[in-house]
């Protein structure tokens, strides 16, 4: 089945349109097959020459003046092969869903952290997380022992990333991030910034599909163009990415070690402190002030205070989470029309923020990875 994909891949750039609208089912095909098996493809391995007469459909980039004046500035700043750049670029299809995906969410649109929630900590993804920590407890305790970062949170984000490698995206990454970079929505809020970020992400990208010769062509991803099972968009695979079972090679598609070791290590470099936990509970003194409740929630999820200042506004806390001595952050997750949920974030829940911008994110993850350790210590 990776055979058949791979060639139809190989052939894509210089076929008919005739053969590639077939080229194109069968990928359909070939694809939607894939993501039903555990292990994802991996990049196809190439060595590029020129196409003698590239035809580029008529959705393509190639047809964009802006897209090519950015393949020729990145080529040069980048010291690349100018006319391979623009011929990557130029083979990108412009994907209408992909915009449609980064539509803004309708203004007014609750949040609902136990509809959140559930979605993650459910049996499916709790039977694989078990299947997956059993399958590599060396791995994870390994990057356990020399990054400080708990197994079960490498655990509960790779099954809410890709449900261990079960959902990767079957989006051309190419093709995704090229859409991002020069049809971003121009309604979204933050479109110019946006831009800004897929165009230095398909930068990334390119380069690194050029250092490790391999095809920019074959690598499938999510819709925003983060791959493999940790979902690694492709600055982050440059910066983060690690060789975990030494093979001499990275790669977050097929080595479970190596995505192992590269979630360890991201939490690592964004300051993840070894020991710490990443919350504890907390209620809110009914008897307090509403403005030192506001005062709490100011600084949303960045720790701001110390346990003395954090109690004298109001934050209750039990044990052991009176003797931290760092800083807590009161994190609120709302409950759609139900009361919202609190937790005392620390700088390590900060940490896993960095991951996916998101205390819900932060906090699934977290839930999901303990709630399998659990099970497994209960002998379930
Ligand atoms: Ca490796």
């Amino acid at each position: 089945m990776n055979t058949i994909a791979s060639s139809i891949r190989a052939r894509r750039a210089s076929a008919s349109p005739i053969a590639l609208a077939v080229a194109s089912a069968l990928l359909t095909l070939a694809t939607a097959l894939c993501a039903g098996n555990a292990l994802a493809q991996s990049p196809a391995k190439t060595r590029w020459t020129a196409p003698a007469a590239a035809k580029a459909a008529a959705h393509s980039y190639s047809h964009s003046a802006a897209a090519m004046a950015f393949a020729d500035d990145l080529a040069q700043r980048r010291d690349l092969n100018p006319a391979w750049v623009r011929q990557q670029i130029g083979a990108a299809q412009r994907i209408p869903s992909v915009i449609r995906l980064m539509q803004p969410a309708p203004s007014g649109t609750p949040k609902n952290w136990a509809a959140y929630r559930a979605r993650f900590i459910e049996p499916v993804r709790l039977r694989a997380g078990q299947r997956f920590w059993e399958n590599n407890r060396e791995a994870l305790a390994r990057a356990e022992a020399e990054y400080g970062v708990p197994a079960s949170l490498i655990v509960g984000v790779i099954g809410v990333e890709s449900l261990y490698g079960q959902h990767t995206g079957n989006f051309r990454v190419l093709d995704a991030l090229t859409t991002l970079a020069f049809d971003f929505p121009t309604n979204h809020p933050r479109a110019a910034a946006r831009t800004e970020f897929f165009r230095s992400e398909l930068e990334q990208f390119l380069s690194l599909a050029e250092r490790t010769a391999t095809d920019p062509q074959s690598y499938l991803g999510s819709y925003a163009g983060a791959m493999g099972w940790p979902q690694f968009m492709p600055s982050s695979w440059v910066k983060y990415a690690i060789d975990f079972d030494a093979d001499g090679k990275v790669d977050l598609f097929n080595s479970q070690a190596d995505v192992i070791g590269s979630v360890a290590n991201y939490f690592k470099e964004f300051g993840w402190q070894r020991g710490m936990p990443t919350h504890y509970p907390v209620r809110f003194d009914p008897n307090q002030s509403k403005e030192d409740f506001e005062t709490l929630l100011a600084p949303d999820i960045l720790p701001s205070f110390g346990v003395a200042s954090f109690t004298a506004k109001g934050a209750v806390l039990e044990g052991p989470a009176l003797a931290h001595t760092g800083k807590l952050a009161l994190v609120e997750l709302e409950n759609a029309g139900a009361p919202s949920s609190y937790v005392a974030g620390t700088e390590n829940f900060y940490v896993v923020t960095r991951y996916n911008w998101s205390s819900y994110y932060a906090l699934a993850v977290i839930e999901l990875g303990e709630t399998i350790k659990a099970q497994m210590a209960n002998g379930n």
